[in-house]
């Protein structure tokens, strides 16, 4: 089946599905906190990066309250509890969208599925303690991503003997123990985790090798969003820069057989993947 059952509603992966990336840390890398004011989440701005998203064609969207960029400490689950929550009920409330939560965490995950949330996200595949049950539990789609260490310390030295079969066979692993857990293969999606414990070198390796993935037969999701592998491939600093290129490598994944694209530029990634669509007969 070319789509994920998200409770009472579906995800349709008939075309590439873009995933509008909504971050509610306060110090996240390339959207630098900007719905946060005196470390306080604007909801109102939240909502309406949320609408504006749908608006410009957004399938899904993404609500994360951990900061996962390099160098990134741990939150408490409490503290993380507290920031997604609230963040999806008025989502919910407000909008008939998919939302999907990006969280390693058991307690978030019950409690996201348990107020609607549509699917799972999860940077650590579902290894923490009863992240999997839960998960199982929920019924979603989940989505495991290959990283190696974490966030504090995963760029420090990246290394790999193979990385394309490390990487594969890391998240093949941790699919046995979704099935073992009595999740769904079809509610199955797999993350390469670009910028994830990788040089650019592995980036490009893992990016060069999407088809691989999706040779799998679960859907690929990608997210090079404004990432320093785009930074690092033409010498750009600032992320607001990096949109060009972050448009660029969303259409390329999804011409390498991506079927979810995770991205900060929902209107741009639209329109490039529509361009696309329209040219095939
Ligand atoms: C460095 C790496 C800095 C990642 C910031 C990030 C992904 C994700 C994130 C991804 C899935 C960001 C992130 N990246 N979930 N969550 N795949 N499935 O761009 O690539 O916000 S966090």
């Amino acid at each position: 089946m070319n789509s994920l059952r998200c409770g009472h509603k579906t995800l349709d992966l008939g075309r590439p599905a873009i995933m509008g990336i909504v971050n509610v840390t306060p110090d996240s890398f390339s959207d630098g906190g900007h719905l946060f004011s005196n470390s306080q989440l604007n909801i109102s701005k939240t909502l309406q990066l949320v609408e504006n998203m749908l608006l410009w064609g957004a399938d899904i969207i993404d609500i994360g309250g951990e900061s996962t960029r390099p160098g990134a400490v741990e939150v408490a689950p409490q503290q993380e509890l507290d920031r997604v929550i609230p963040v999806l009920e008025a989502v919910t409330t407000r909008f008939d969208a998919l939302v999907s939560i990006d969280t390693s965490t058991s307690a978030v995950i019950a409690e996201a599925a348990g107020r609607g949330a549509s699917m799972i996200n999860d940077v650590r595949a579902l290894t923490r303690d009863g992240a999997i049950e839960a998960a199982a539990e929920s019924k979603l789609p989940v989505c495991l991503m290959h990283m190696q260490n974490q966030p504090k310390t995963m760029q420090l030295a990246p290394t790999y003997g193979d990385v394309l079969t490390e990487v594969l066979d890391f998240l093949l692993l941790r699919k046995k123990h979704c099935l073992e857990a009595g999740i769904d293969s079809s509610q199955i999606v797999l993350d390469p985790g670009f910028g994830f414990g990788k040089t650019l070198a592995h980036n490009l390796s893992l990016f060069n090798a999407i088809d691989r993935f999706a040779d799998t037969g679960h859907p690929i999701l990608v997210g090079v969003s404004r990432k320093s592998m785009i930074g690092e491939l033409i010498s750009l600093k600032n992320t607001d820069d990096r949109i060009t290129g972050s448009v660029v490598m969303a259409l390329m994944a999804a011409q390498r057989g991506a079927k979810i694209l995770r991205v900060h530029d929902v209107r741009e990634t639209r329109q490039a993947i529509d361009i696309w669509e329209s040219t095939k007969f």
